[in-house]
């Protein structure tokens, strides 16, 4: 049995790009595993953010991952600031990084370019990361594509300190889902499906309505060729319809495109989205169950609880190793 670590942020509804690349994958591997599931608020707060808004989208995020399946008598599902541990290791790591390395993030580099006002968390954000995933003597993260960057600076730091200090941390292994990695932007398929993107139509949210889904798919770019055929270089909005099909009907691309040899976009478009729609209706049915319940609440409760204990346990290993606080003298 592994230790699995992964945390998403509460920075608006999921997409189904966060469904496709990081959740479908949390339930399989919650079944053999020993799993820590994390409502990452602290990271979201790395770019501006209304209170109000960002207090609704830490709660209808643990409904989501629980409505996908996240089981909480198998794994633990919890909030980042409900368990201290995390910023105060991730202070620690602080202290180890470099911040010519933390330039080098490309997610720092995309969220901070033309912006005046970039906050100094933005830049540090990848130390906390790193704390999240090495409290908890975490084997395996799984993530999309773009968290890649992020896990090899984890195992860097982990290193780093391991080799400074004290041997005390698991060095993290990456795990990035062959299909389905990055699901790309149905207005510009060049650019990752984001949460937070100011244009709606460019990703599908996870709690849309069935019609919704229709229509951005409708309108999704496409090209001007008439054929269903898998090339990412040349037809990336076709290769991307492809991409979400294959992974909500679990048929393999190759069969999709045989399948739609000789039709157009229209009929191809139409059943996209019916695959979209039979995979999150039954999850929003749940969702709605769930948001408002206090059963939600309980088991917030019992994960933070759970987590803290673990976290605190590798936090005073740290301490010490560093030289932290103190030794009492013995009475
Ligand atoms: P934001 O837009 O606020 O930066 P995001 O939509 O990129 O957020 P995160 O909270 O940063 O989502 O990511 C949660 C998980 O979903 C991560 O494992 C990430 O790799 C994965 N993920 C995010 N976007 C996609 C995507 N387009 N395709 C596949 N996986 C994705
Ligand atoms: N950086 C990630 C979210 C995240 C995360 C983590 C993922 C924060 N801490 C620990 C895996 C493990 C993102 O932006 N998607």
């Amino acid at each position: 049995m592994q230790t699995i670590f992964s945390g998403i942020q509460p920075s608006g509804t999921l997409t189904i790009g966060n469904y496709l690349g990081a959740i479908q994958h949390f339930i399989e591997l919650q079944e053999s595993n020993d799993c820590f599931f994390c409502i990452v608020d602290e990271h979201a707060i790395t770019v501006p953010q209304d209170r109000l808004e960002l207090r609704k989208n830490i709660r209808s995020l643990a409904s989501l991952y629980l409505a996908s399946g996240i089981n909480p008598d198998k794994s633990t599902l919890f909030i980042q600031s409900e368990v201290p541990a995390h910023t105060q290791l991730g202070w620690m790591l602080q202290s180890i990084s470099y911040i010519g390395e933390l330039e080098r993030m490309t997610q720092f580099k995309d969220k901070s370019a033309g912006k005046e006002a970039v906050s100094s968390a933005l830049l540090t954000y990848p130390p906390l990361m790193a704390s999240d995933i090495l409290l908890y003597k975490t084997d395996v993260v799984p993530v999309g594509e773009d968290q890649k960057q992020h896990l090899e600076l984890t195992r860097n730091l982990a290193e780093r300190f391991n080799n400074r200090y004290n041997d005390i941390f698991t060095i993290p292994e990456v795990s990035i889902p062959k299909v389905g990695a990055r699901i790309m932007s149905l207005q510009e398929p060049t650019k990752k499906m984001s949460k937070s993107d100011e244009n709606e139509k460019a990703f599908i949210s996870m709690l849309d309505e069935p019609k919704r889904i229709e229509k951005k798919i409708k309108s999704a770019v496409t090209d001007s060729e008439g054929i269903v055929k898998f090339d990412k270089e040349n037809k990336p909005g076709v290769s991307n319809l492809l991409t979400i099909y294959a992974s909500c009907s679990g048929e393999t691309i190759e069969t999709l495109e045989a399948k739609y040899e000789g039709k157009g976009y229209g009929e191809f478009k139409a059943d996209v989205a019916k695959a979209v729609v039979d995979i999150l209706k039954p999850i929003q049915d749940r969702y709605y169950d769930l948001i408002d319940s206090e059963k939600l609440d309980d088991i917030l409760d019992n994960g933070a609880d759970k987590a803290a204990y673990e976290a605190n346990k590798m936090l005073r290993k740290a301490k010490k190793a560093m030289g932290l606080g103190r030794v009492k003298k013995k009475r």
